[in-house]
């Protein structure tokens, strides 16, 4: 993803001379190495703003294990499987599941979406409130505020587009687009380029202005498709990091949302990072945080909503206070999904208190890494709070509560364990000074939960 910053540069900077005077006229300074200058914004919706993946993987876990009458290890590898099969065609999808899971002579591909599409009705009558991705409402929000036009380019027809929104965390999203365009509105779906031509047609942008058009994607198929209409694409994959490979086509790759530096695209900079100015921003060897702007400290993204994780300390891979002096309570994941798939995976800090024994300890500040930890290349992802507090003995087994408050960064891979172990210790600097300096507010409202 560092090397998409050279090549990257996209064609419409260096076409001045045959836009329109209008287009001129809207024309910005660019900062320096910035990808692109865009005004208009495109977006599709499964998997970019909607979390329509996390419902479909649960709907397969219900299905398979019914079908397999499984215990609770083969749950987690269902979860996996369901999770690898995103971003394809449902039967596509199907097969890899029947294949991976080994489900011959239980149950064939064809079947088993039949299965899963009579549990999955869109916007019926209880069915479960489909999440928004993390950070698409405060992108939406703070694009609509600085007037930057938006279009929607959906896959999805305008019947189940009504349908899923209806079962929408936020039901009014629709109301952000100057306009939208279905499935069912074009001959040819992702990766033909027609419905983002549409959607390019739709925001008035002529076809030789297609690179003034910033599209945002979760899957290889999308990125191709906006790529053959001549936008500039960012791709936040919905796919898994093994798997980025197939996002090269994109100008650029983030882990999600929140990490997006519009100002790169000659966008409004977002104005809700907060900087920590007694740590210094330095660009770590094995760093993926690019940014065209030179940022000079550290920062930290306030949770628009804190969020609250509780269970009991698990065993996790038994490597983080012997690996790297840093141990780290994990939590299960499993009963937590719900809440996790509502933070992007990546690096945040809260506060942590035990519930059980070392509950006298009291409430402890944490820095912690939720996701797939990158340089241990894990299958599973995991939830490691590291309490910086110093603690006599182990306390497995023991009820932990986590108060979310603040996103850092996203997870990266590093060349050696120093570095890792280095850029820990930073975290927990950036956590420390951000609340040492009175920088998180907003705290007050949750007064209860630091109530032992
Ligand atoms: P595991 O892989 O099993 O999580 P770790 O090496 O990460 O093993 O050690 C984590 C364990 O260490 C925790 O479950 C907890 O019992 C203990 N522990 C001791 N001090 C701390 C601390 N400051 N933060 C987190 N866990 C701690
Ligand atoms: N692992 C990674 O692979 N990449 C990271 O960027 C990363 N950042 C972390 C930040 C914090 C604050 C903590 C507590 C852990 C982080 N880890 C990261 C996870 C670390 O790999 C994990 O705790 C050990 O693997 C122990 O299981
Ligand atoms: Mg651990």
């Amino acid at each position: 993803m560092r090397e998409t910053k050279s090549s990257t540069k996209n064609d419409a900077m260096d076409r001045k001379g045959d836009d329109d005077d209008d287009e001129k006229k809207k024309d910005e300074k660019v900062a320096d190495g910035a990808v692109a200058a865009t005004r208009y914004v495109i977006f599709d919706l499964d998997g970019t703003l909607i979390n329509t993946e996390a419902i479909v993987d649960d709907v397969v876990v219900a299905v398979v294990t019914k079908l397999t009458s499984s215990n609770s290890d083969f749950q987690r590898e269902i979860f996996d499987a369901a999770e690898d099969a995103r971003g394809q065609r449902p039967l596509d999808a199907s097969m890899e599941l029947c294949e991976k899971l080994k489900l011959e002579g239980v149950v064939d591909p064809k079947t088993l979406l039949g299965l899963c599409s009579e549990t999955l009705r869109w916007g019926e009558e209880g069915m479960d409130v489909i999440p928004d991705m993390p950070g698409a409402m405060r992108l939406l929000r703070f694009l609509k505020r600085k007037k930057v036009p938006m279009a929607l380019a959906t896959s999805t027809s305008k019947e189940e587009l009504t349908k899923k929104m209806k079962n929408s965390e936020t039901k009014n999203m629709l109301e952000y687009f100057d306009a939208i365009c279905c499935g069912d509105e074009v001959k040819k779906g992702k990766p033909d380029p027609e419905i983002f031509h549409l959607a390019r047609e739709r925001l008035g942008v002529k076809k030789k202005d297609a690179g003034r058009c910033l599209v945002f994607e979760d899957t290889p198929h999308g990125v191709s498709a906006a790529k053959a209409a001549g936008c500039c694409c960012v791709a936040v994959p919905s796919l898994r990091r093994e798997k980025f490979d197939m996002y090269k086509g994109a100008d650029r790759v983030y882990h999600s949302l929140l990490d997006v530096e519009l100002e790169d695209f000659g966008l409004p900079k977002f104005e809700d990072w907060r900087d920590v100015k007694t740590v210094e921003f330095v660009a770590d060897e094995g760093d993926e945080r690019i940014s065209t702007t030179t940022r000079k400290h550290e920062r930290f993204l306030k949770l628009e909503r804190f969020l609250e994780l509780t269970g009991p300390v698990i065993r996790g891979f038994g490597r983080g206070s012997k690996m790297l002096g840093i141990p780290t309570a994990n939590l299960d994941v499993v009963p937590l999904k719900q809440q996790i798939d509502k933070l992007a995976p990546g690096i945040y800090f809260g506060f942590a208190k035990l519930l059980g024994p070392n509950k006298s300890t009291g409430v402890h500040r944490t820095v912690m890494s939720i996701g797939y930890n990158p340089f241990f290349n894990d299958k599973r992802k995991s939830i490691e709070p590291w309490l910086l507090h110093t603690f006599d003995e182990d306390f497995y087994d023991e009820t932990l509560s986590v108060l979310v408050v603040a996103y850092v960064r996203a997870e990266c891979n590093f060349t050696t364990v120093d570095n890792l172990i280095e850029r820990i210790k930073k975290d927990a600097r950036v956590c420390e000074e951000a609340f040492d300096l009175g920088l998180v507010d907003g705290l007050d409202e949750w007064k209860d939960w630091f109530v032992l």
